[in-house]
């Protein structure tokens, strides 16, 4: 595993220590928790119109993730297609697969958070719901997690063989290269939808539409170290992107400035000690 701290604009220090267990975490609302032991990993997979590729993902991530303690919350953002009602049919089959639906669009970031506000274990796995990232790859980042030290809060799976076309990879490396730059976050690959992390950490970052590529700089800007590692991508075989080049390069330039903001306005304790 590469474990990187890059410099922050301001000096950091470690964040106290996640709890092992989220004791009582904010359920978003009106979504109730589920009632059964808490499980160890959450896994969370926001779906946008992807029918075609949904059951087969949650049978992989269950496989994947058979003989441990897990949950599988699967975000519907407002589908168009069967995805809902797929899902909703496949709770039969997969016992820990629990489905969250919202009532109208909200985007991949605030899927996330539907899920991750209604996670149950203290460690959360993100993956894409077109089947591109590759369950197999979950369970390592997650345990590594899991056995990393008390301040490691997040790592992120770097996309070794792109799966995507030409333009797309071309306008990735550019967008990451200018993100790493200006916002010194050490991180290859931020759009990889393959991240582990702390449920806690998360919620301690300020929210806003397509947080999930900032993860690594506002991380940082917390206090916690990150660790990256490489895993594999897939071709998308179902649907559709939900990404133009031009709408994202839209997205990351107020994005980017914003960030810069959150860093120039970083100040971290070092932690608090009780007397
Ligand atoms: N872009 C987008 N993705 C969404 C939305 N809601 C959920 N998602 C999910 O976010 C993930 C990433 O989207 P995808 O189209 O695969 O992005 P790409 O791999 O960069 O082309 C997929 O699982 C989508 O289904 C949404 O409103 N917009
Ligand atoms: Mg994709």
């Amino acid at each position: 595993m590469t474990e990187k701290t890059p410099a922050p604009r301001r000096k950091t220090a470690a964040a106290p220590k996640p709890p092992a267990k989220a004791a009582s975490a904010p359920a978003s609302r009106g979504v109730a928790k589920a009632a059964s032991s808490t499980p160890d990993f959450s896994v969370v997979v926001p779906v946008f119109d992807e029918g075609g590729a949904a059951p087969a993902l949650a049978r992989e991530i269950a496989g994947a993730f058979k003989g441990t303690n897990f949950e599988m919350v699967f975000v519907n953002d407002a589908s168009r297609d069967n995805t809902l009602a797929l899902l909703t049919e496949l709770k039969a089959e997969l016992p820990m697969l629990r489905v969250l639906s919202h009532r109208k669009n909200a985007g991949q970031s605030r899927s996330i958070r539907t899920g991750i506000l209604a996670a149950r274990a203290s460690i959360v796995i993100t993956l894409d719901g077109d089947g591109q990232n590759d369950p197999a790859d979950a369970p390592r980042l997650a345990l590594a997690l899991q056995a990393g030290a008390d301040d490691l809060a997040m790592i992120g799976g770097e996309r070794v063989k792109r799966q995507d076309s030409a333009a797309k990879k071309i306008a990735s490396r550019f967008g990451n290269g200018v993100r790493n730059w200006l916002l010194k976050d050490g991180a290859t690959d931020t759009g990889c939808g393959l991240k582990a992390f702390r449920r806690e950490a998360f919620l301690r970052l300020p929210y806003f539409d397509h947080i999930h590529r900032y993860l690594p700089a506002l991380m940082i800007r917390e206090g916690y170290r990150i660790g990256f590692q490489p895993v594999n991508h897939r071709h998308r075989e179902t649907g559709v992107s939900k990404y133009t080049n031009f709408g994202r390069l839209k997205a990351s330039v107020s994005d980017l400035f914003g960030v810069m903001w959150l860093q120039s306005r970083a100040r971290n304790p070092g932690g608090a000690d009780e007397v």
